[in-house]
């Protein structure tokens, strides 16, 4: 079992900051989950152009508020605690925050760590990072 709190990733690489958002990537591609899973604040009074080409991406915000607005209809989402919104399309999209908005995010495939988003608003591809072997479980001493 990996039991890891948001305090261990704080001031390390996991913690990725770029100019809208800092992301704390609690698991990632290396722990072996088949999904990334972040904390991340994305700071008031920004907006954020997001694409991502090569990832499916739920978003579950848990403080704060603002909107996505959907690239392709110009339709306008509220987000507020307890929204949950999935980018089930590769929905292009501008994300909006009113106040500081904390989201948790997943991420699949698994992000591989230290990604920003490029010009149109995607990562790149994941690299296909194997996971670590790991026992199996018929060794409880
Ligand atoms: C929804 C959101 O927070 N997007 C920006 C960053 C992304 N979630 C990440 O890499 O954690």
């Amino acid at each position: 079992m990996i039991v890891r709190k948001l305090s261990d990733v704080l001031g390390t690489p996991s913690e990725v900051e770029a100019a809208n958002w800092t992301s704390r990537r609690l698991l990632l591609a290396r722990d072996g989950m088949g999904f990334s899973l972040h904390d991340t604040i994305l700071r008031a009074g920004t907006s954020t152009h997001i694409h991502y080409l090569h990832h499916l991406e739920a978003v579950y915000c848990i403080e704060g508020r603002g909107a996505v607005t959907v690239s392709a209809t110009g339709e306008v989402i509220a987000i507020e605690a307890g929204t949950v919104y999935a980018l089930d399309r590769h929905d292009e999209h501008v994300l909006r925050a009113d106040t500081d908005l904390r989201m948790v995010c997943v991420f699949n495939p698994p992000l591989t760590g230290r990604e920003v988003h490029d010009e149109a608003g995607a990562y790149p591809p994941s690299d296909a990072e194997p996971a670590p072997a790991r026992a199996s479980g018929a060794e409880i001493a």
